[in-house]
């Protein structure tokens, strides 16, 4: 099958409309290879089932994400998701490693009806995938401090104002139109051919590195005065973590600090950058085509004068910034609101929501959303952080837990705490190994191999992937494996408990089955010549990876 060229598939969808709309009404199970390209930037993915094997006829189903700016749903909007996992997917709600849910295993048919439900629940999906703006993530841990809401309240605000201008979505999913009969303007911000490829964005508060910033296209760090007033926000570009095995000319990069704007730039900035995206990124190359390779080849001084040159005003020295730590917001907290009330973070295996015989943990969540009216945050970490709980409720709210066997964080281990692992198999095409379905076992296996060191309380940040993309952000966590071929991994190690640091290859093509053995050195000298409080990610940068320099 001859391969499609998305930028022409951009240029003649009438506004990511055609050949979409149409494919929609016919019968078939799955769409045109322009349509599967279309339906992206409308929050969908076309899948096949990858555990069918052999002669099995193909298995198409979709996948469809809901944007959630900064992760904030309201208890209606959280239930909505969760009948609509029954109703119209595979009984499974999966919270993603950028705040948004993902519904598996939708087929074509039950398109329409699981975005229109979402829409009635004021949810989109425009823009959850494709080459545009993506979920705008935000540290979502709940706050009183109206000036943290504020900023908050701005992840949605940029998300809004960034999505495309088509009446396209609105067009195929409610009016559920397969003609077109107007004329469509160029989009203000994203031309015919929208980006050269995604872009993502997160919002941090200073000190708190939920969001991974340095990985971001374009990251805004808040920054308060002594008196608690917003006064700006650092400007952070080019960070990205794709990357492709044997390509020399892709990589993982750390975004760099490019300056400081006033509160009210937050929108103009963000213009300016994705405008520089869209203007110079490569159009002919989609795994060359982020920002982060606009800046890597044209260098951070060119950047930022072409940013200046896109504002109409000073781009400022960035401020000094306190020193991020990983916060996961677990746990029970308290909000500091009036009412006295707390929020309560979940740990969620790998993002997955679903009844389980061992561990009842949806319908817990449907049980304590439902009773309590409690807003439902996700974290980047794919946990979910139950809020505005009060406090005569927290009882109630722990039994619900207990009776339905759902741990909680202080019954997990460190390195389970802190795990992440993207889909992978069955759904992702791109899977190369396992990822979330072999964690569990993984981490059994780490737990022993950490226990028999002495180790177990050690907050080591693991992180997995099936393929080298980087989907769990593997590449800035001081543990990773990275899918590498059949059932074989990349082992990388070094990046810093904050994610402030890229990890370094340290092992390759490691069967799955040897992953944790081959740890066991670097781990035994971790215990035996740490600095004090040195932590793991630290001390492999230190003293595994690095050559050490002689004074002599
Ligand atoms: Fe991702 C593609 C899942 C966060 C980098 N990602 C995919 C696809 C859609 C596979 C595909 O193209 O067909 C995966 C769907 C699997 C499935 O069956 O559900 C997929 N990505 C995910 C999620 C669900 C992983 C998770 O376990 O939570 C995350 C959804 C986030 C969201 O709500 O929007 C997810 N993906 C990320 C991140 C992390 C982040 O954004 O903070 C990254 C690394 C950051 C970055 O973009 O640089 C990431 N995903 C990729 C890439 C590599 C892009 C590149 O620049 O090279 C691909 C491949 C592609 O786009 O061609 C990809
Ligand atoms: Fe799929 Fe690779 Fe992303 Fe995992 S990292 S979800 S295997 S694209």
């Amino acid at each position: 099958m001859a391969k499609v060229n998305v930028e022409q598939v951009k240029t003649e969808s009438h506004g990511l409309f055609s050949p979409l709309a149409q494919d929609l009404t016919t019968s078939d199970a799955f769409l045109s290879e322009a349509g599967k390209i279309l339906i992206k930037f409308h929050g969908s993915y076309e899948q096949t089932n990858r555990d069918k094997r052999g002669g099995a006829a193909k298995e198409f189903s979709f996948m469809v994400r809901s944007k959630l700016p900064g992760g904030r749903l309201t208890a209606d909007q959280y239930l909505a998701h969760d009948r609509i996992a029954d109703e119209f997917a595979n009984g499974s709600l999966r919270l993603t490693t950028r705040q948004g849910i993902q519904f598996h295993g939708v087929i074509k048919d039950d398109l329409r009806g699981t975005v229109r439900a979402l829409n009635h629940a004021l949810v989109t999906t425009f823009g959850a995938c494709g080459d545009v703006v993506r979920n705008v993530m935000c540290c979502p841990a709940p706050t009183a401090d109206p000036q943290r809401l504020a900023v908050q309240a701005l992840a949605t605000d940029l998300s809004n104002a960034t999505l495309p201008a088509t009446k396209a979505y609105h067009q195929i999913w409610i009016e559920g139109k397969s003609i077109i009969d107007d004329e469509v303007e160029p989009d203000a911000l994203y031309g015919k051919t929208y980006l050269p490829r995604k872009f993502k964005m997160a919002i941090a508060f200073p000190g708190d590195n939920c969001v991974d910033i340095y990985t971001q296209d374009l990251g805004l760090v808040a920054l308060f005065d002594n008196a608690n007033q917003l006064i700006g926000f650092n400007v952070l570009a080019g960070g990205g973590m794709g990357m492709t095995h044997n390509d020399e000319d892709t990589f993982p990069r750390l975004a760099d600090v490019v300056g400081f704007v006033e509160p009210d730039a937050a929108l103009a900035v963000t213009h300016a950058v994705v405008g520089i995206h869209r203007d110079f990124g490569d159009r002919n190359n989609r795994k060359h085509a982020r920002l982060k390779y606009v800046i890597h080849d044209r260098g951070l001084a060119w950047f930022k004068e072409e940013l200046q040159r896109r504002l109409p005003f000073e781009l400022q020295a960035a401020h000094p910034m306190p020193e991020f730590t990983l916060p996961d917001h677990l746990g029970w907290h308290e909000q500091h609101d009036a009412a006295g009330n707390w929020y309560l973070g979940i740990p969620i295996a790998s993002g997955r929501i679903i009844d389980t015989e061992q561990m009842q943990l949806r319908t817990a969540l449907r049980l304590i959303v439902s009773e309590f009216n409690t807003p439902v945050h996700i974290t980047g970490q794919q946990n979910v952080l139950l809020a505005d709980i009060a406090p005569q409720h927290r009882e109630r709210i722990e039994q619900i837990l207990q009776t339905h066997h759902v741990l909680t964080v202080d019954q997990l281990s460190q390195v389970r705490r802190f795990a992440l692992a993207c889909v992978a198999l069955p759904t992702c095409p791109l899977a190369i190994t396992e990822a979330e379905r072999a964690m569990p076992d993984l981490l059994d296996t780490f737990e022993d191999a950490l226990e028999e060191l002495g180790l177990l309380g050690e907050p080591i940040n693991v992180r997995m992937t099936g393929c080298p993309n980087g989907c769990a952000r593997p590449y800035t966590a001081e543990v990773a494996f990275v899918g590498r071929s059949l059932n074989k991994y990349t082992i990388f190690l070094g990046g810093s408990p904050a994610s402030t640091r890229m990890a370094q290859v340290y092992q390759d093509l490691v069967p799955f089955s040897e992953l944790v053995s081959r740890l066991k050195e670097p781990l035994t000298r971790f215990r035996d010549e740490r600095q004090p409080n040195e932590a793991f990610g630290d001390f492999c940068h230190r003293a595994i990876l690095t050559p050490v320099v002689s004074s002599q």
